[in-house]
């Protein structure tokens, strides 16, 4: 029972509770719990062995210890597993959509009898919801049009969190002798922002006992299908894992099969017929042959090269111009994450983050950066004590002095992630962004407004002299919330005229631009920067995560303006 078990057992207990109208004061007990206990950096369960008074900790009172101390000795909650005999635990996913809280699910769930998002859409249908008290017509439009992003939210994760899944699955299938090689497979191999299931690829010539040891993965609940070479089982959170055992000679067409994209695969088995070849899941064969010889199937490498195919990096398995590339060898180098230089926003406790701007440069520096920007919210963004332009001056000042007393190469640029207003125009005077080395323009309010409006807003702030890059330009967040009506080629248009960059915010949960827009960014010769956006020093270790996307938009390092070295970059932002 990790930290993180706890504090989603606490947190599912509070969502529940609420369905059954408890108290609102325990309910914040066990939300506070569930979130500091998540953040805590000591197990709960070694600090519980060592006789340790969970009490002691700022913010975990009596009841939230009692929970601590039964989840870690049985393994669940007697009181969750009672609430879920008179609520359905269904009623949880209509948690997913956007807008909607505990509060208002709990009324549709005690009023409507609503149990699932299939049941709220046909409530919303009938016109039933805006007759709550609370709710209204707008207010359920809103909830239909966001039950979509729930039923997608329903299956599938973020790779990020499919990430973890597979190097902890990883970690367990290590442990068994008769396996040779593992690979995960499908979109978490493509990495693909959401995934839908794990495919997991065991060489072995032993798959009984290579199923019976996957089948004692703890997070496993079920075993959907069993068979002699291939299984499916259900983890907790009901995501699936595909386990498929295959004799070494076919590993590679293996993975090459599993791993997809589907579309890819069309075009390169119609590109072996043509060569009078046959590629399946087994191997590449030789059709002229009578005795359909097999003449490649062990490694991808081998697979491709009997095609006369390079080798492609799964990020770009997609079908959408890899074969033409390959075709002229025009194949893009991809960029790696060696290849970053310098982290251009993050957020520091001026603002919403967590660590001082010297934690956040000494953690930059640990990870090898030669620069970073500080950009903190200016004041429109007051929920997150956005900066005043005297507090900011204040803050640029600071910067300065850090810079001159610093004993490395490493500099910190004076930036800020300056708001784009609602009605247009930035939230800092001009004179203000004029003495910054690197000004952000986002849009954190009026996402809602039509498209023309908060295009024009957008392409307002490119055509401001001062801003160097526009950040999240979609505003997506990934199974919460879509993104802004944005007319996105009208928004590249701008930046090209105006020389601006763009930003990929590398946010697991942004990943904002997506692929597809990397791709055409690229192609316009719009200059990309990968940021973390961090509001804590392990923030900025979510660059993975963006060059993984970078890599999907078929970025080069050369696409990518973070990758120069700061006299370079600082040239192109000043142009
Ligand atoms: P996902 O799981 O929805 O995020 O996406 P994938 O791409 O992982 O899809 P999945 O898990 O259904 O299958 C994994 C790969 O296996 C897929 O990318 C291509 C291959 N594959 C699966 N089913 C078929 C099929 O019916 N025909 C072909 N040609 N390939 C398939
Ligand atoms: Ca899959
Ligand atoms: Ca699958
Ligand atoms: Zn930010």
């Amino acid at each position: 029972m990790n930290n993180e078990k706890i504090s989603k057992n606490l947190s599912q207990l509070a969502d529940l509770l609420e369905f059954t109208g408890a108290n609102a004061f325990r309910l914040r007990a066990y939300r506070n719990g569930s979130r500091i206990i998540k953040e805590l950096p000591d197990p709960i369960a070694s600090m519980i062995e060592a006789g340790e008074d969970l009490t002691k900790l700022d913010g975990i009172g009596k009841g939230v210890a009692e929970k601590c101390h039964e989840l870690v000795s049985t393994g669940k909650l007697k009181q969750l597993d009672e609430i879920l005999e008179t609520v359905p635990k269904t009623v949880l996913d209509l948690l997913n959509v956007p807008k909607l809280g505990p509060k208002k699910c709990a009324a549709l769930f005690n009023e409507l009898g609503i149990q699932s998002l299939d049941q709220l859409k046909a409530a919303c249908e009938a016109q039933q919801v805006r007759l709550l008290s609370g709710f209204g017509a707008k207010t359920e439009e809103a909830i239909l049009q966001g039950i979509s992003i729930a039923v997608l939210a329903n299956e599938r994760i973020l790779w990020a969190h499919a990430d973890k899944i597979a190097t902890q699955l990883n970690e367990h299938m290590i442990g068994c002798s008769a396996i040779r090689q593992c690979e995960f497979a499908g979109s978490y191999r493509r990495g693909k922002e959401t995934v839908g299931d794990l495919d997991l690829l065991v060489d072995s010539d032993d798959s009984q006992t290579v199923m019976d040891h996957f089948g004692t993965f703890e997070d496993i609940t079920s075993v959907i299908v069993r068979g002699e070479t291939k299984m499916s089982v259900r983890l907790e959170n009901e995501f699936q894992v595909d386990l498929r055992v295959v004799p070494t000679e076919s590993f590679g067409a293996a993975l090459q099969y599993f791993t997809g994209s589907k579309d890819h695969n069309v075009l390169v088995r119609g590109r072996a017929k043509q060569m009078g070849l046959k590629v399946n899941e087994w191997g590449v064969f030789d059709l002229n042959d009578s005795k359909e010889c097999r003449i490649a199937g062990q490694t991808e490498l081998e697979v491709y090269e009997s095609l006369d195919l390079p080798f492609f990096p799964p990020e770009i398995r997609e079908a959408r111009r890899e074969l033409d590339w390959a075709e002229k060898s025009e194949l893009p180098k991809l960029i790696e994450l060696a290849d970053i230089r310098g982290d251009l926003h993050m957020h520091t406790t001026a603002t919403d983050g967590k660590a001082s701007i010297e934690e956040m440069a000494d953690a930059a520096r640990g990870l090898g950066l030669s620069y970073i920007a500080i950009t903190d919210h200016s004041q429109r963004v007051s929920m997150a004590n956005g900066l005043t332009p005297e507090r900011l001056l204040d803050q640029w000042k600071r910067i300065d002095q850090l810079n001159a007393t610093s004993d490395d190469d490493f500099v910190i640029l004076k930036g800020i992630e300056c708001d784009i207003l609602e009605a247009g125009g930035m939230d800092l005077p001009d004179e203000v962004l004029a003495q910054g080395d690197f000004i952000i323009a986002s849009v954190h309010y009026g996402q809602n407004q039509p498209r023309q409006q908060i295009t024009d807003r957008i392409i307002g702030a490119i055509e401001n002299p001062y801003v160097s890059m526009v950040a999240h330009p979609t505003g997506r967040l990934l199974n919460k919330r879509e993104a802004y009506d944005v007319d996105i080629d009208a928004v590249f248009q701008a930046a090209k005229a105006n020389r601006k960059m763009i930003e990929l915010n590398a946010n697991p949960i942004r990943l904002d631009l997506n692929d597809i827009h990397l791709l055409a960014a690229k192609t316009h010769g719009i200059p990309v920067i990968i940021n973390t956006d961090a509001h804590r020093t392990e923030g900025l270790t979510n660059m993975r995560f963006g060059i993984k996307q970078a890599r999907r938009g078929c970025l080069s390092a050369s696409d990518v303006a973070n990758t120069l070295p700061l006299a370079e970059f600082l040239k192109k932002i000043n142009h």
